[in-house]
């Protein structure tokens, strides 16, 4: 038998009789890591594939470094993570065109075990214990699915209301359609959206609200009148401001990948290394932050699902989704009815429930730790039942 779940291995462990105080020992040995390092010299890939030999692990590197025929080359090294402290230890002793590969390498140890937690409204948040859920809240005319239902101050209050019944985790209020080929909403106009509702939330619904904005003007505003959270969808490079505020505030933070403003993301979308780009762009978004101030700890992480990607970028994003983990943060997901869920099935967003629940299972199982979603009550009865089967919680 081979123990394959993370959430079983300490209930075989207890089975066996293992000392307890070994279990994290174990945890670690249970995982293997297959770590990409790019643009070695022939030289470092052979000594970094003969120091993992060494070690007990291995790296696989291309097939004329050896010879020195290539004179560069990438690498990937495979090991467990109980392994990787040892590693390092070892490869901080060779020359340094593979001991410099040591503190990345630390910290990608230290981010594979991050706390999750974050603190929305003084209260610590751990969002690592199950898998949340972020309920949609559009007060606009134009959104892609619920544009215009909720454009009335009185109906957006009810859904609120409605979706905190529900068991959303955090609702997320925006005043401006981020649609392909959409426009830009100036701040007055969104403010003059998002006001009116956020004071007729703020006496009834007790969970967590965040203002879904780019504007530092439009979310100082929005947590003026009790929201406790900012998502902004350009990960802190649409408004210089905006670090500064969430320093100053410290309420957590949503960064998203977006790789071109959403009026053009869509015309010219091609990516060399997807998920090594999307990785680079959040990790500069996180170093943007914390340059400004902002606690990395109140920062959550979002591949930007469908913003400056095709069908074959959304399937890659969540079907990887776990190698964000390498980041050190909790992870947001938004597949809410989107187009490529419309593109697998060939149906129009108001048939798109089904294959958003797909989409979220599927993104829990490979790391999400929040949802962002437009129908509450199904993907918190979906990701309650996958949380039991996977985490058994
Ligand atoms: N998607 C949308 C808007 N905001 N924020 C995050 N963090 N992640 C997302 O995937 C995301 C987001 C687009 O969806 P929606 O709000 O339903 O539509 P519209 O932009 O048309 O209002």
């Amino acid at each position: 038998m081979s123990v394959d779940n993370d959430s079983d291995l300490d209930r075989e462990l207890a089975r066996v009789g293992a000392d307890e105080c070994c279990w994290p020992i174990f945890r670690d040995k249970h995982r293997s890591l297959a770590i990409r390092v790019a643009d070695l010299s022939a030289a470092g890939a052979n000594i970094l594939k003969q120091t993992a030999l060494a070690c007990g692990a291995d790296c696989a590197v291309h097939r004329d470094a050896v010879s020195g025929r290539k004179k560069r080359s990438d690498a990937i090294l495979f090991l467990d993570r109980r392994r990787l402290g040892f590693f390092c230890g070892r490869l901080r002793t060779q020359p340094p065109c593979v001991s410099r590969l040591v503190p990345g390498l630390e910290e990608l140890g230290r981010n594979l075990a991050p706390d999750l937690a974050i603190t929305v409204g003084g209260r610590r948040l751990d969002l690592g214990s199950r898998t949340h859920v972020m309920g949609i809240l559009n007060v606009t005319p134009d959104s892609f699915y619920d544009g215009g239902r909720h454009f009335d101050p009185g109906p957006a209050v009810a859904r609120a209301e409605e979706m905190a019944g529900e068991g959303a985790d955090f609702i997320d209020i925006g005043a401006e359609s981020t649609r392909p080929g959409s426009d830009r909403v100036p701040p007055n106009k969104q403010l003059a959206r998002l006001l009116p509702v956020l004071r007729g939330i703020g006496r009834r619904v007790k969970v967590p609200v965040s203002v879904d904005t780019t504007s530092a003007r439009v979310a100082r505003a929005a947590l003026d009148a009790g929201a406790a959270l900012v998502n902004d969808v350009s990960g802190l490079a649409g408004d210089p401001k905006m670090a500064r505020l969430l320093a100053k505030t410290g309420v957590p933070c949503v960064v998203m990948h977006l790789p071109a403003p959403p009026k053009t993301m869509q015309r010219r979308v091609r990516y060399r290394d997807l998920m090594q780009e999307v990785v680079d762009r959040l990790a500069g978004a996180i170093a943007r932050a914390e340059a400004a101030g902002v606690e990395r700890g109140q920062l959550v992480v979002d591949p930007g699902i469908g913003f400056g990607k095709r069908l074959e970028h959304n399937l890659e994003l969540l079907r990887r989704l776990g190698e964000l983990r390498t980041l050190g943060r909790p992870v947001l997901v938004g597949p809410s009815r989107k187009a490529f869920i419309g593109q697998v099935l060939g149906l129009e967003p108001p048939d798109r429930l089904e294959g958003t629940l797909a989409a979220c299972v599927v993104a829990a199982r490979n790391g999400a730790n929040i949802l962002r979603v437009h129908d509450v009550e199904a993907a918190v009865r979906a990701l309650r039942v996958a949380d039991a089967i996977e985490r058994r919680a």
